[in-house]
């Protein structure tokens, strides 16, 4: 297991020197968030990256994310050029020791949530889902809310450039149904796959954050059968899971620990972080250990650590603490604590 934490460049108010004293951490996380959905990432600016997280004592070995341009999910003609260019970033990111992509395959919208900073009963905030406020808001609502909201920090997956035609392309997919939305997840991989085994890169993608659908949207990747069901798209290692509790475990149907030990083989990286069911449905991210929230933590560190897993994690999203501001999610305090304790189970459960 390789402890990372994720970190977003040059717009990430959090220095990499202060990464480095997070005991167990020994690389970040990374994307190159300025480049809009689908261009090229230039090989100059993938090198300087690496150069500087290096220089801080830190590997990059995984991205978060590439993402793909909505006309590959949209399955229209123009989506060659835009496979074209993904693969030629994928060669980039080889060429300077990339080792896993995280992606995602959700329709216009990344991560959602109702509240960026509800506050909990100890002081601290954190991200709430309420069903009934997402139910009656509107994703042009909820961009606004956001931008209000985030102290003009951009929030990964609702960058302004991909949200400024939010109503158009939602309306895009009016005629994509949901077996249509699996064709289009298997031309990717077919194309994309090949390249990915031949320049070494392992591809994983991340479960739909919340994994049921939105605003009509459809969704593939939220539950154990739809996981088997888009790694048969392409039977490849290369063809791989990210493992994120916290996105899959808002569904208490999922069965968390069975989803690690029945995908093992093709689960590159992880995202551990633990949440709170409320009994209306709704849920909050909680700390990361298990008296915090409603998910086992030791049942799956346990999973991967049985499973002999030796990819890549990090702790997920973490609560705003002692007085910390930043990204939301993303605060620097809560995420070390719940490496540090994420690694403390490691050491136990690996003995
Ligand atoms: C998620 C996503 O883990 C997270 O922060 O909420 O933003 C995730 O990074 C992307 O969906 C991965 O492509
Ligand atoms: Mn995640």
């Amino acid at each position: 297991m390789q402890m990372t934490l994720r970190w977003f460049g040059k717009l990430d108010p959090i220095p990499l020197k202060h990464i480095r004293q997070v005991p167990g951490v020994t690389g970040v996380v990374t994307s190159l968030m300025h480049i809009p959905a689908g261009d090229v990432w230039p090989l100059a600016e993938c090198e300087a990256m690496r150069d500087e997280v290096n220089a801080a004592g830190l590997a990059v070995e995984v991205i978060e994310s590439v993402n793909i341009h909505e006309d590959i999910k949209l399955g229209v003609p123009e989506r060659d050029g835009w496979i074209e260019a993904y693969i030629e970033t994928l060669a980039n990111l080889s060429k300077v020791g990339v080792k896993v992509v995280c992606y995602n395959f959700m329709p216009v919208l990344d991560w959602a949530r109702s509240h960026l900073f509800y506050p909990l009963p100890d002081g601290s905030n954190t991200m709430f889902f309420s069903r009934g406020f997402i139910q009656n808001t509107t994703p042009q609502a909820l961009a606004a809310r956001y931008a209000e909201q985030s102290g003009g920090i951009d929030l990964p997956g609702w960058e302004p450039e991909r949200l400024k035609d939010i109503v158009a392309t939602i309306g895009r997919y009016k005629s994509v149904s949901q077996e249509q939305y699996w064709d289009n997840a298997r031309y990717f991989l077919k194309k994309v796959i090949p390249h990915a085994e031949r320049l070494g890169i392992k591809m994983a993608i991340h479960p739909d954050d919340p994994p049921w659908p939105l605003f009509g949207l459809p969704r593939l990747i939220n539950s154990r059968d739809n996981i088997k069901r888009f790694l048969e798209l392409y039977a490849s290692p290369n063809n791989g899971l990210t493992l994120c509790t916290g996105s899959l475990g808002a569904d208490p149907g999922n069965d968390i620990p069975a989803v690690i030990r029945a995908f093992a083989d093709r689960i590159h990286f992880a995202h551990i972080r633990n949440l709170k069911h409320l009994p209306n449905g709704d849920f909050y991210e909680s700390a990361h250990p298990t008296s915090c929230g409603s998910l086992n933590m030791p049942d799956i560190v346990r999973a991967f650590a049985e499973a002999g897993f030796d990819g890549y994690i990090r702790p997920d999203h973490g609560r705003m603490v002692w007085d910390e501001t930043g990204r939301a999610g993303y605060g620097l305090y809560d995420r070390a604590m719940g490496a540090a304790y994420l690694t403390g189970l490691w050491e136990v459960l690996k003995q």
